[in-house]
């Protein structure tokens, strides 16, 4: 009997979209999507649902064998501005979760782990532009604390107990179909929604704070390419460095200001600045593309568009059904 894939925290950002790409790619009923809480989104109910708490091993075990999974997509966890407002449990649900999955596997009890690293690995020792796979990693984040610690016990299970774990540093990911939670890249995705519902903005971080970010759309295409690799082209077990574009809020919104000529923005950065000055400006992503193929199709003029078309349509979708 052929096994399915089960998507831990599957209503999150990424989530939402990863579970409706694969549940068009193998089969809705193939694809069960589960999150802390119940849910009431069309698009997750598509297909099979359940609540699971990750940190519940037992829960996670009988899920795992009532819906015959052979590979799990780790998704829960606490982004960089909420863990360090409660570092204690971020630390707990981004490890333990990380443990009970790992040991699932260890035990051969599903077959394929994604798990999901970040920039916020790097520190403010690492070289900011053009980040090598390989180079000084002291995170200052509990986030970025919890995601070197994963990804080297990614390595471990898979040096010690053949686990095949595989691991992308994901950077700021901007998508219009879902809202981010809790990360210091965020405003990114907000910035679009405000200048087309109210012409301005009031950003968290400096008009000069350049961050890696990518389109989603990017982002699910190579989390489901490095799933798809031959085991042998992964090389690195740790987390893969992965590019799409850099820019700066005040370059955005320049952007933003060739279509929407209104549009104001002010800058009042809080705590998450600190967060994005200890974090690359760009990413050397060759290994990625050595090893499996990686490339973006997203520069920033296209993210831009995108996202301001998008939203505009989601907008007039909801107007038309509510009039
Ligand atoms: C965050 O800002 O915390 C995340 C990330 C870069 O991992 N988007």
């Amino acid at each position: 009997m052929e096994s399915n894939t089960l998507i831990i925290g599957a209503s999150g950002q990424i989530g939402i979209e990863l579970t409706m790409a694969l549940r068009k790619k193998l089969g809705a009923n193939r694809v069960v999507a589960s999150d802390i809480r119940a849910t009431t989104d069309p698009e997750l109910l598509s297909g099979p649902f359940e609540v699971i708490d990750v940190l519940d091993k037992d829960t996670l075990e009988n899920i795992v064998s009532k819906h015959n999974i052979g590979e799990v997509y780790l998704l829960a966890a606490l982004l960089s501005a909420t863990a360090e407002k409660n570092p204690e449990f971020a630390w707990r649900l981004n490890m333990d979760g990380l443990f009970n999955v790992l040991e699932l596997a260890k035990a051969k009890k599903i077959s394929k782990i994604f798990w999901p690293s970040s920039i916020a690995v790097f520190g403010p020792s690492t070289p900011r532009h053009n980040t090598p796979q390989h180079t000084v990693m002291e995170p200052t984040t509990v986030y970025g604390i919890s995601k070197l610690a994963g990804e080297r016990w990614c390595a471990y299970y898979h040096e010690r107990f053949g686990v095949d774990v595989r691991s992308i540093r994901y950077p700021g990911l901007i998508g219009f179909r879902s809202d981010p939670g809790g990360g210091t890249t965020d405003y990114a995705v907000d910035i679009f929604h405000k200048a087309i519902e109210s012409g301005s903005y009031n950003c968290f971080l400096k008009e000069d704070t350049e961050l890696p970010m990518m389109m989603m759309e990017d982002a699910i295409r190579a989390t489901i390419s490095i799933m798809e690799a031959p085991a042998d082209s992964i090389k690195e077990r740790g987390g893969y460095n992965i590019a799409g574009c850099s820019f700066t809020p005040s370059q955005i919104a320049s952007i933003i200001q060739r279509d929407i000529a209104a549009f104001s923005i002010t800058y009042t950065p809080d705590f998450r600045q600190a967060i994005a000055d200890s974090w690359p400006a760009s990413i050397d992503d060759s290994a990625a593309n050595a090893d499996w193929g990686w490339k973006s199709e997203y520069d920033t003029e296209k993210l831009c568009a995108t996202m301001l078309a998008e939203i505009r349509k989601k907008k007039a979708n909801i107007l038309e059904t509510h009039s």
